[in-house]
């Protein structure tokens, strides 16, 4: 394909509900769309940089400079016969790995259209249908964490994922299993917030038989998380820690982690994710698929990514309505059955774009001609 026009929108959109985590707060979602144009068809992209660089070092800026100045150029100035090329293309530039995927993605979301195929088949997924699991932020009091908990229950979520951090951490998880027994599929995620020094808090958590603990320790470790997963019952899963196939090698060679999240846009975009699937299956580690609350268009790519067979635990790919009380797709990405969503069989990422919603949420637009 060989690619005519790139455009770039900045969207901002509130936030049904604040999103608390160790790293602070959010309340709206900014992220930068992108559409890639080649002869009939257009490819969709989005960007999941935080508006400030806390998860990662990227923000809504950085994307938008780093694809301006540099990665969209390099596209128009080749011809591109597999999107498995553009991660070959951005190779040389160091990280900035959420710019990349933005871009990676509408141009696989492009190629898939232009071959009458869904974004999973495109992908090699084998699922029809994924089970979903939510993640719920830092709550004010345990007793509004069990009352969302409870209405996530009741909405037939698979997985329920709660942030923890120092101070908020063995208490809701006993008041969670108190309240709703032994059987409810139950993990918490830290963001990063502890240390070899929390070992007996952490600890604790063990006797609460969660499923995992997310990226307990620094989020640029590999090192003490394998002295941590030595001493714990509660399987390890890295999620900031991996950003490359090569990273989830070395974790998995060292023990570091029995379980790892994958989320495109940290790793750089879908080919990089699927190397991971790969890596992970042959070394019968399960993975699933994070979430950055993306608004419809990332969650698409989300589930298209899920429905590939080693994504065998329930992610972070809860329906638009956990979210937005208006999605950029139209209709609103919703359960099939109560916590399942069925993976698209129209061409690319096979939901509608709602253009009305986009417009009420533009930021700021810029299109760019090869
Ligand atoms: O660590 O998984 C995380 C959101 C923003 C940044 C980091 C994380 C998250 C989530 C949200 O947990 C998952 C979702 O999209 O529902
Ligand atoms: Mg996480």
């Amino acid at each position: 394909m060989k690619l005519e026009r790139i455009d770039l929108q900045r969207i901002k959109i509130p936030l049904r509900s604040p999103f608390e985590t160790s790293m602070g707060v959010e309340t709206h979602k900014e992220c930068i769309l992108v559409r890639t144009y080649s002869g009939a068809h257009v490819g969709f992209g989005e960007s999941v940089a935080m508006d400030v660089p806390v998860y990662n070092e990227e923000d809504v800026d950085t994307v938008w400079y780093m694809l301006e100045k540099y990665l969209i150029p390099q596209l128009f100035t080749r011809e591109i016969e597999h999107p498995d090329e553009v991660s070959r293309i951005f190779s040389w530039m160091r990280r900035n790995n959420m710019a990349k995927a933005a871009l990676e993605g509408a141009v696989w979301d492009l190629y898939a259209k232009q071959q009458g195929l869904s974004l999973s088949q495109a992908l090699g997924g084998s699922r029809a249908a994924i089970d979903v699991g939510v993640s719920i932020g830092i709550e004010p009091t345990v007793d509004k964490l069990l009352q969302r908990v409870e209405g996530f229950i009741r909405d037939g979520y698979k997985k329920i994922k709660v942030k923890i951090k120092p101070g908020f951490d063995v208490e809701p998880m006993r008041a969670i299993r108190q309240k709703f027994g032994p059987d409810v599929p139950l993990m918490a995620d830290a963001n990063s917030a502890y240390t070899l020094n929390d070992l007996e808090m952490l600890k604790e958590l063990d006797e609460f038989g969660l499923i995992m603990i997310e990226q307990p320790l620094a989020h640029d470790d590999i090192i003490d998380h394998t002295a941590l997963q030595r001493e714990l019952k509660t399987p390890i899963c890295l999620d900031e820690s991996i950003h490359t196939v090569e990273d989830a090698r070395k974790a998995i060679g060292l023990g570091s982690c029995q379980i790892i999240n994958i989320k495109i846009g940290r790793v750089g975009g879908l080919t990089e994710a699927k190397r991971i699937h790969d890596l992970c299956q042959a070394h019968g580690v399960p993975v699933w698929c994070g979430g950055m609350l993306e608004a419809g268009i990332g969650r698409a790519h989300n589930i298209a990514i899920a429905s590939l067979a080693n994504f065998s635990i329930p992610g972070d790919t809860s329906p638009s309505n956990r979210y937005f009380a208006e999605d950029i797709v139209t209709p609103m990405i919703d359960f099939a059955k109560p916590g399942v969503l069925d993976v698209p069989t129209a061409p690319g990422i096979g939901f509608s774009i709602n253009e009305a919603a986009i417009r009420s949420a533009l930021v700021e637009h810029k299109s760019y001609f090869a």
